[in-house]
């Protein structure tokens, strides 16, 4: 995709601070950290959950779990812990449609959806 933000990310069109990739997986810090430790996992290949991921990019996301695995031992929080998300929609906050999810951990992350925004 042409103007998608992570397509021009994963083909290092414009910098970010990488800490994992291979072949079909690029993991990078997210630019508005919102736990000591935030890494975004996407898969090179531009994917857009909401329409639907077909067959053949199934294996892409069981990647990206393993990904997760291998940046949260790097970054100290394997044993300690971590959260693995994906916003979808308005009311999830979500900015970016390629297909990406965020890895956070290095503190207590309390409850999945505040209460205030209840
Ligand atoms: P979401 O709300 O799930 O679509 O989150 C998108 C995230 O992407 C958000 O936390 C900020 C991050 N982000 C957006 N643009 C850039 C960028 O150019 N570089 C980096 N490193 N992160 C970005």
């Amino acid at each position: 995709m042409n103007d998608c933000i992570f397509c021009k990310i994963a083909k290092r069109e414009i910098p970010a601070d990488v800490v994992f990739e291979d072949d079909n997986v690029l993991a990078f810090r997210d630019i508005h950290p919102q736990a000591p430790v935030h890494v975004l996992l996407i898969p090179r290949k531009h994917l857009v959950p909401t329409k639907g991921l077909a067959a053949e990019d199934a294996r892409v996301v069981a990647d990206i779990f393993q990904a997760a695995r291998e940046v949260a031992e790097k970054e100290g929080v394997f044993e300690s812990g971590y959260r693995l998300i994906a916003n979808t929609g308005p009311d999830a906050g979500q900015e970016v449609e390629h297909l990406h999810f965020h890895l956070l951990g290095g503190k207590k992350l309390g409850a999945l959806v505040p209460l205030q925004l209840n």
